[in-house]
């Protein structure tokens, strides 16, 4: 297996990730702004695939139409020079003093309109550009005090825009769906729909629910303590992973946004496992764009900037390559069968097999020896972490 990035990788990036010029609550930049143009030359001299971008990114709030124009066509040309593809588009609702209260669910409604302009333009141009994914991530939409924001209203107003852009995507026959990014807070001290399960709750409230899925962070998730894996693996169950953020966290802290697997190992190798080959008893994997939304440290200079979106997709290949041999490995296999995960596919009722006859089998209530349990019975899945952590340290084969 190839640690050699290719198109045939998918792997993009954000304009605002290796563009970051690293100021933080505390400090000032420290790097110079990145040009659009040698961001997405620099990206297909290191093997990614496609770029994803935010209106803001691209052309500042406010340009005129000609400033605009000029950005956009740059974009464009340099995306023809070089075979990068637009996968996706995201707008900005945050950045601006006009969003310190949110877009879609600012208390004042002459912004909430502003907002659904701002996001109705930035649609035409994912057409314009062959986007297939916009993303809605929601970081003003919420509150610092639970007397501020109403929060059935403000679900009710989310739930009006999104039934509204759907109806536009619908309407203009756009080849475009939605994903929706959870985070728990920052900067807003509690964000609406905080996690991917409250994201997926919401999301079977709209009016064309099939329009519309997830865009899970890796950060976010483990932000609030949550495991990103069985995240994911929920998302692929209700046919939503529609797009991803890949990147690394350190535990429950400041969202940090580092390299993908410089944080948690462990779990990005399970993650890249089931992103390639799917869970154990056959559930759906993932075949979408491996899209890296990090940070490059802000102590990284320009040369450090591109060390890191390279080590991005390096680690995935190395997770993926390890994720391969973890798969092929006899002896993993026989583990599996041992921890029982693969009985976890078989149905708790046989064919045909109704409560009655459940409630006439002695077997599985009158003489079932739960004793046994106590002392015996141990499912070995230790032996089973410990394989996949000599596999992910690449102890074996
Ligand atoms: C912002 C945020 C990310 C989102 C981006 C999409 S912007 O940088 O921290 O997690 O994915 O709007
Ligand atoms: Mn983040
Ligand atoms: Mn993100």
């Amino acid at each position: 297996m190839s640690l050699t990035p290719t198109p045939a990788d998918k792997f993009s990036f954000g304009l605002w990730t290796l563009g970051w010029e690293a100021q933080d609550p505390f400090g000032g930049p420290t790097r110079p702004r990145l040009d659009t143009v040698e961001a997405i030359h620099g990206l297909a001299d290191a093997g990614a695939w496609g770029i994803t971008f935010h209106d803001d990114d691209v052309f500042p709030f406010g340009a005129s139409d000609a400033e605009r124009d000029k950005a956009i066509s740059d974009l464009k040309g340099a995306c023809t020079d070089t075979g990068l593809v637009v996968e996706m588009v995201t707008t900005n609702l945050f950045s601006h003093p006009v969003f310190k209260d949110g877009g879609f669910t600012s208390n004042d409604r002459g912004v909430r309109r502003f907002a659904l302009r701002k996001v109705l333009r930035n649609i035409d141009l994912a057409a314009e550009l062959g986007a297939t994914t916009f993303v809605m991530w929601g970081g003003r939409e919420g509150a610092e005090y639970d007397s501020a924001k109403d929060i059935n209203a403000a679900l009710e107003r989310y739930r009006e825009a999104v039934n509204l852009l759907g109806d536009y995507v619908t309407d203009k026959g756009y080849d475009i769906k939605f994903a929706i990014e959870p985070k728990p807070n920052e900067p807003r001290g509690d964000i609406l729909l905080p996690t991917v399960g409250h994201a997926l709750a919401f999301i079977n409230s709209l009016e064309r629910p099939e329009l519309v899925g997830l865009n899970p962070e890796t950060g976010h998730e483990q932000m609030a303590g949550l495991n990103f894996t069985a995240g994911i693996a929920q998302a692929l169950y209700h046919d939503k992973l529609f797009h991803i953020d890949l990147n690394g966290q350190r535990g429950i802290k400041y969202d940090q946004d580092l390299v993908f697997g410089h944080g948690d190992l462990h779990n990005a190798f399970s993650l890249v496992d089931l992103l390639e080959h799917g869970s154990p008893n056959g559930g759906p994997a993932y075949d979408g764009p491996r899209h890296f939304d990090y940070k490059p440290s802000r102590t990284e200079d320009s040369k450090g900037v591109w060390e890191s979106v390279r080590a991005n997709m390096q680690m995935y290949l190395l997770l993926k390559e390890r994720a391969a041999a973890f798969r092929a490995d006899p002896e993993v296999q026989e583990a599996l069968q041992e921890a029982k995960v693969l009985e976890l596919g078989q149905t708790t009722l046989g064919e045909g097999e109704s409560y009655d006859d459940l409630l006439a089998d002695r077997g599985s209530f009158e003489d079932f020896n739960a004793d046994a349990y106590f002392g015996g019975n141990g499912f070995g899945f230790v032996r089973l972490q410990q394989l996949a952590s000599e596999h992910l340290l690449g102890a074996r084969g």
